[in-house]
């Protein structure tokens, strides 16, 4: 399969692919012969069946409650929004109307960040879509709804086999009131590294008329020379420019004053300098205490005359005490998640929120009983993920100390679990906030975030200590992503590398100090799409461009499952994750109006070569696939 032909291929183990690996690799591209869709659904579900979802246990299918969506009313028209204003009045005119409002308006991150955060990303287009129009039906005073961007791209293609595009246009048009949010990673769009600023201007414009209206910018170092290009592209696109400000460290300590509220004060005038429309405050791993969360919005609102949007992680218990000190302070908008999918590593929950406020005149002005109704979606819902749950289930204060934020957790959790260290999680955390020392205190989130987590676990994998990396670094292998930071690949952090450290992990290779992408050859898309065109033998289409310009091998190998098993979106996600149950019947409706009603008959003992075949009832025909047994 092209999955194995690549991941055993030597190039792709010694850590050297990218497209031109497989450009220069043809065999991957064997692909079987074309099946009819049925043929293919029902190979994905015997797959299924038999072998299991990565990452789940491969147990018996659990019986699920059907999740209920609120009524509404489909004959009357959808209620205008925050979308109307941007539309008829731009960007400007839509941050005047923000700071016009005596509420505290509110971002949804349900569709985005709150399952990132919880579920580590799995949430299907399917069941998100669901829950799109209600949304907007009866929460249309939303500011926005983020639902794209993060790690939701490619955690679509790689774990749920689906079109990370695809999703952008289906909710986009089942919110046309709501302004749609995404995270944007700067210079690293929605990946890991920097890339050509032709991908990166390519993106945002595409992004932009596939639906985006409020792009959060963030560098992962706060490196505002790494955001001007993408701050820019999005002006140009006319949609709002939401630059952000990651907040570390603890205003409130004296004794931690490299991120002091004056580092704060003077990067977000920066920022509003560089053309943004409105201000983010990314607490990505939710350190912003209650106090420190008044002085430094009463501070930025003497500094700056743009709205300020607030974003934390529940992490620590204390995320509604800070918005509503936030909010106090005359925060413009925050971010909260519908009650079932928030707390703990999500955001603090919209229905908390509203009832906190209750009394003061910021109260959001939101409909409660839609919050809850949709919350009982959520909850019966977010139980067909519970395989991917990270177990944490109480506040954890330890995040003051490691500060890790609140995306990273359970993937870091995965992460240690894969390489053996399941039973030293503690240390891999203790570990992670000295590694944050030893790298001069950086700002910690995707990706470098992700190089902390790397750098940490090889130090408690190899039995190291700080000393030992001082002291015998020359012989020791640190992991590419250490190297390439320190080489500024990823920009440049605030006061520098440690230079010392840098000195030990460059082992006399010469650092970048200007931005990564002035160094990187463009992109040649109209190669990419005559290359695509020959190897996939279909249109392509700009988003397969731009999605294989970003993550080529990934883009491959979800290509590679489509052509195998088709559109599995379709799927519900009881069966995508778990198969059948012998004798269940689902209907799927591969589109619309053609529906393939599918029943699991039987499945047959392992032959000789391991191989099973199950046996299928296809709109009452009788069929059969034969699946290997991997067990
Ligand atoms: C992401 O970049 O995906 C994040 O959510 C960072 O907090
Ligand atoms: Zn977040």
């Amino acid at each position: 399969a092209f999955l194995e032909n690549v991941v055993q291929h030597e190039n792709f183990l010694s850590g050297k692919y990218d497209t031109s690996f497989i450009d220069s690799t043809p065999e991957l591209f064997v692909f079987p012969k074309r099946k009819d869709r049925g043929t293919k659904m029902l190979t994905f579900i015997g797959e299924t069946i038999i072998n299991g979802y990565p990452g789940l246990e491969n147990d018996k299918k659990p019986i699920f409650e059907q999740p209920e969506l609120p009524t509404i009313k489909r004959s009357e028209p959808v209620p205008e929004g925050a979308k109307q204003v941007l539309d008829r009045q731009g960007p400007e005119g839509l941050a005047d109307w923000v700071k016009n409002k005596k509420e505290v308006l509110l971002t949804d991150t349900t569709f985005r960040d709150a399952h990132q955060s919880l579920l580590a990303t799995r949430f299907r287009t399917n069941d998100l879509k669901k829950a799109a129009e209600p949304t907007a039906r009866l929460l249309p005073n939303l500011f926005s709804e983020e639902m794209w961007g993060g790690a939701t791209f490619d955690v679509a293609m790689r774990f749920l086999h689906e079109d990370p595009w695809e999703r952008l246009l289906q909710i986009r048009e089942k919110m046309p009131n709501v302004l749609m949010q995404m995270l944007l990673r700067s210079s690293n769009a929605v990946g890991y590294k920097n890339y050509p600023d032709n991908v990166i201007k390519e993106f945002v414009d595409k992004s932009a008329s596939a639906g985006i209206d409020v792009f959060r910018i963030f560098d992962s170092l706060n490196w505002v020379d790494g955001m001007r290009l993408t701050i820019n592209e999005v002006r140009e696109q006319n949609k709002i420019a939401e630059a952000s400000m990651c907040y570390t460290g603890d205003i409130l300590n004296p004794h931690r004053d490299k991120y002091d509220l004056k580092y704060y004060k003077n990067l977000a005038k920066e920022l509003e300098q560089a053309g943004a429309h409105i201000l983010g405050i990314k607490d990505m791993a939710g350190l912003l205490k209650p106090e420190a969360a008044y002085q430094l919005i009463t501070e930025l609102k003497e500094t700056i005359d743009i709205p300020v949007h607030l974003h934390t992680h529940d992490t620590s218990g204390n995320g509604i005490f800070s918005y509503a000190r936030a909010i106090e302070a005359g925060v413009d908008i925050v971010d909260v998640a519908v009650s079932s999918m928030a707390g703990l590593t999500s955001q603090p929950s919209a229905n908390s929120l509203y009832y906190a406020l209750k009394g003061t005149e910021r109260q959001p002005n939101i409909d409660i009983k839609a919050l809850e109704e949709l919350s009982q979606y959520w909850d019966y819902t977010r139980k067909y993920y519970q395989g991917f749950e990270s177990g944490m289930n109480s506040p954890h204060t330890e995040v003051y100390e490691h500060e890790m934020p609140g995306g990273q957790y359970s993937n870091l959790q995965q992460q240690a679990k894969a390489v053996g260290l399941k039973g030293r999680w503690n240390e891999v955390k203790d570990m992670y906030r000295r590694v944050n020392d030893m790298f001069g205190d950086i700002v910690k989130v995707t990706p470098s975030s992700k190089v902390v987590g790397d750098m940490a676990l090889y130090m408690v994998q190899n039995d190291l200590t700080e000393d030992d990396v001082y002291e015998n670094g020359e012989n020791l292998d640190f992991p590419d992503s250490v190297v390439e930071l320190f080489q500024g690949h990823l920009g440049q952090p605030y006061q520098g590398f440690p230079k010392e450290l840098q000195r030990i992990i460059l082992k006399g290779k010469e650092p970048i100090t200007n931005r990564p992408g002035e160094n990187l050859e463009p992109i040649n898309f109209q190669e990419i799409k005559e290359d695509l065109y020959h190897k996939l033998d279909r249109q392509v289409t700009s988003h397969d461009m731009i999605s294989y310009a970003l993550y080529p091998k990934v883009f491959m190998d979800f290509e590679r499952f489509r052509q195998q098993f088709g559109d599995v979106s379709v799927l519900d996600t009881p069966t995508f994750f778990y198969g059948l149950r012998l004798g269940e019947e689902i209907e799927v409706e591969i589109e619309q109006g053609k529906t393939l009603i599918v029943k699991l008959i039987s499945i047959s003992k392992p032959q000789d070569n391991g191989n099973r075949i199950v046996y299928f009832e296809l709109n009452g025909q009788p069929r059969e696939v034969i699946i290997k047994d991997q067990n």
